[in-house]
């Protein structure tokens, strides 16, 4: 008699832990994928637009396009964590602005590109927060740069 009403209290004790369970198991949202647009404004050091939006936790896709008519400048795109930027081109300027794979204040880079080209990353936004992005050629950051608001979701 005991054992059969402690198989009873387990079962009790145990089918809502089976419901967490279940659900956590299921699977998860689908990860929303936003795809995002910017180029350099024409032979101008600049991103056009300068500012750009997506929800926090999204799959980004992001295309830059090198808009330069006359300039043979490289340019690329480099996403950061706040506060980070001007130590990034700074440590990157003796290097032609290549950014390091294993560099933890970069959240996302394009490779550099030439005039007329386009060129793609695709990163998972952050949390909800304004991030600075800049092109790190030597000499481009300081004017080419912008803000990737990230917002909540
Ligand atoms: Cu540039």
């Amino acid at each position: 008699m005991r054992s059969s009403r402690r198989q009873w209290l387990f079962a009790f004790l145990a089918a809502p832990l089976a419901l967490v369970g279940c659900r956590r198991k299921a699977a998860p949202p689908e990860q929303r994928a936003v795809d995002l647009f910017i180029e350099s404004d024409g032979d101008f050091l600049a991103f056009k637009p300068d500012t750009l939006v997506c929800p926090s936790g999204a799959m980004v896709r992001l295309a830059f396009h090198h808009g330069g008519k006359s300039l043979s400048a490289r340019h690329n795109w480099v996403l950061v964590y706040p506060g980070q930027m001007e130590a990034v081109d700074k440590d990157v300027d003796d290097n032609e602005g290549i950014i390091p794979k294993d560099d933890t204040r970069v959240i996302a880079v394009t490779p550099m590109c030439d005039k007329g080209v386009t060129v793609m990353t695709q990163f998972t936004a952050p949390a909800p927060g304004d991030y600075p992005f800049f092109c790190s050629t030597p000499g481009h950051g300081e004017c080419m740069n912008g803000i990737l608001h990230v917002e909540r979701t």
